[in-house]
């Protein structure tokens, strides 16, 4: 849990029904014959989530209608993608030795390593076998999608703790690792619907530029947040993720107190220390600029899409966006 926006499906109650039949569709994608595996693979989606992907795979899929009307393969798409997610999640909190996510404590710490990692393969594994059914060319993009996460996140790591990652490897970090599955879940909404190439390419690039202020506005969330805002500690610059904020401060200031402190695992106080600087510079503020400017791009993208639940859902999402910022 991060960025706390408005869903392009939470504004009407026949939207609520929609994301109600992805709930139950989770559930049983991930009921497996062993009662163990049910549970671990069961444990983040019980925990919440704001199911952001499924709804863009849902508001995608019918926006070219006045009112919506939902196909059972679109409620599977949006299972599919948010199974990736949660795939995702759950070795990321290995990777990152996580005790908490969406305000319960993960996989990883609360059982162990092993079971986080084979719970996560079955997730996209059962991710993989949805969309095959959605049919190949649904089945390829989502492959590819899970090959562009990893890149995204081998980019990131390569650059932990490293005081001169530059914006151009932040921006390609986070379209692999956040925009990408945005990206995707527009399109996939969009092959299912059968809408036309152009109509396709546009709302993926409206996802992708959705993902990319996304990124941005959770990576300031984690400068400026507290841990109940965002269900988890603010750890980016404890564990050497540099993110758009701190690589723009240092720009600024290469040899001020923050670049001084930065190169290493830091204490809480340390940390908090960092975050308060940072959140009340001029990186702060321009890291926000731009994600208004990703925002205000997707927004023109879909500005003449006709009035429908789903259009108008996907430009409220967007609008709301940087009104989750406290
Ligand atoms: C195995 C698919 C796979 C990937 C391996 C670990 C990894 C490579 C990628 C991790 C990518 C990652 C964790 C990106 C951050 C995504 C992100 C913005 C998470 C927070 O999303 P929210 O706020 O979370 O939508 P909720 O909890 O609301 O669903």
């Amino acid at each position: 849990m991060h960025v706390a926006s408005l869903s392009p499906l939470q504004r009407l109650d026949d939207d609520t029904a929609q994301m109600e039949r992805v709930e139950a569709a989770l559930k049983a994608a991930v009921t497996a014959d062993d009662q163990f595996l049910t549970e671990v693979a069961s444990h983040l989606i019980i925990a919440g989530g704001k199911r952001l992907r499924p709804a863009f795979v849902i508001a995608s899929g019918t926006c070219l209608q006045p009112t919506a009307t939902v196909t059972d393969d679109l409620v599977q798409a949006g299972v599919s993608v948010e199974l990736v997610h949660l795939g995702s999640l759950y070795h990321d909190d290995v990777i990152d030795e996580a005790d908490m996510r969406r305000t319960v404590e993960t996989v990883n710490h609360r059982w162990s390593n092993l079971t986080a990692i084979l719970s996560g393969d079955f997730l996209l594994a059962k991710a993989s076998e949805i969309a095959a059914s959605l049919g190949t060319e649904v089945a390829g993009l989502l492959a590819a999608t899970i090959a562009q996460l990893c890149e995204g996140q081998v980019v990131e790591l390569q650059r932990i703790y490293d005081v001169g990652r530059t914006e151009e490897q932040y921006l390609s970090a986070i379209e692999g690792k956040t925009a990408a599955l945005y990206a995707t879940s527009c399109r996939i909404g969009a092959i299912v619907s059968g809408f036309d190439r152009d109509l396709i390419d546009r709302l993926t690039e409206f996802g992708r530029l959705y993902g990319m202020a996304f990124q941005v506005i959770d990576d300031v969330l984690d400068i400026t947040a507290t841990e109940e805002q965002i269900g988890k500690p603010p750890n980016d610059v404890v564990e050497g993720v540099y993110t758009l904020p701190v690589i723009r401060h240092l720009a600024a200031e290469p040899d001020g107190v923050v670049a001084s402190m930065l190169g290493t695992r830091l204490d809480e106080e340390d940390r908090d220390k960092v975050r308060s600087i940072v959140a009340s510079s001029e990186a702060l503020a321009s890291s926000i600029v731009t994600a208004d400017e990703y925002c205000v791009k997707a927004l023109d993208l879909v500005a003449d899409l006709p009035d429908s639940q789903g259009a108008d859902g996907m430009r409220a999402a967007t609008r709301n966006l940087l009104a989750s910022l406290p």
